[in-house]
């Protein structure tokens, strides 16, 4: 049992050995009316995804490979803010479990050091102008050893126990992500985005630096001045204009 101390978050829990990625799941169950607060978790993923059909990698037992179900009434450009509101409750339960400090790298990544411990990936089900489910996935890296990870990502990424110098339960995790989450996603519905957006931007990194983003209409580098109310990022370029960023991967350039 998880012990878990939340009142909707997670009462119902689909666990899994083994699955493609704990989204797909997600989405079949919200479209056949899953309840908000169903949580989707596997020991391993076979084709774990990330954004714009990059995959993540998932091995057995040593990550938290979660997803879950939320069905808040809003129009579907507040979603980012979703992202954001998950990236606290990230930070949040490593601090709890582990002592260490992250830090969020906008959007969707928690970096130690900076290295990648954790992503999330928020995505959509929506009718007519109304989200119907978001489904936000999170993948930490827990327990792997630096030789765990592949060669493509062992320069960029790390796990909590490869930083705290000793294996951490993933259960007690999970019992303090759902716990945050839940606590952020009532103050967020009940006082709105910006109490949020307050802590959100005390753990970023990027915030006041400069950084390319690399978005699908090219690149824009510039200044990063924070981000708005709806959790999209400005960047102020060299010539003095102003850009938003709604989606994009970050560079930091100094
Ligand atoms: C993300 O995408 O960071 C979102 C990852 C979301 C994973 C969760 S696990 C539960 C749920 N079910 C799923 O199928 N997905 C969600 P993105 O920003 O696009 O980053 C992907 C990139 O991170 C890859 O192209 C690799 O470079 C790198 N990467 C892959 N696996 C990693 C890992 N385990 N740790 C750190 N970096 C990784």
């Amino acid at each position: 049992s998880l012990g878990l101390k939340t009142d909707f978050l997670g009462r119902q829990i689909h666990y899994e050995e083994s699955v493609e990625s704990t989204q797909k799941i997600a989405h079949r169950l919200a479209a056949d009316g899953a309840p908000e607060g169903t949580i989707i978790v596997a020991d391993e993923q076979t084709m774990g995804r990330g954004r714009l059909g990059r995959r993540w990698h998932s091995p057995k037992f040593s990550g938290i490979w979660l997803s879950v179900i939320l069905r808040p009434d809003l129009p579907p450009p507040k979603a980012p803010q979703l992202t954001l509101i998950a990236a606290v409750a990230v930070v949040q339960a490593i601090e709890d479990v582990t002592g260490l400090v992250p830090q969020i790298k906008w959007p969707n990544d928690i970096l130690i050091g900076q290295k990648k411990v954790t992503g999330i990936l928020t995505e959509l089900q929506a009718e007519s102008d109304r989200i119907n489910a978001i489904i936000i996935g999170i993948g930490m890296n827990v327990n792997q050893k630096a030789a765990d990870f592949p060669e493509e990502i062992i320069e960029t990424a790390t796990s909590l126990a490869i930083e705290a110098g000793h294996d951490v339960s993933r259960a007690a995790l999970i019992q303090s992500m759902l716990y945050r989450l839940e606590k952020l996603y009532k103050t967020y519905l009940d006082k709105g985005f910006y109490p949020i957006k307050l802590l959100w931007e005390s753990y970023a990194i990027s915030i006041g630096k400069k950084i390319t983003a690399r978005t699908l209409s090219g690149d824009f580098s510039g200044t990063a001045l924070g981000i708005t109310e709806d959790g999209v990022l400005m960047i102020e370029e060299s010539d003095g204009s102003l850009r938003y960023v709604y989606s994009a991967d970050i560079q930091l350039d100094e």
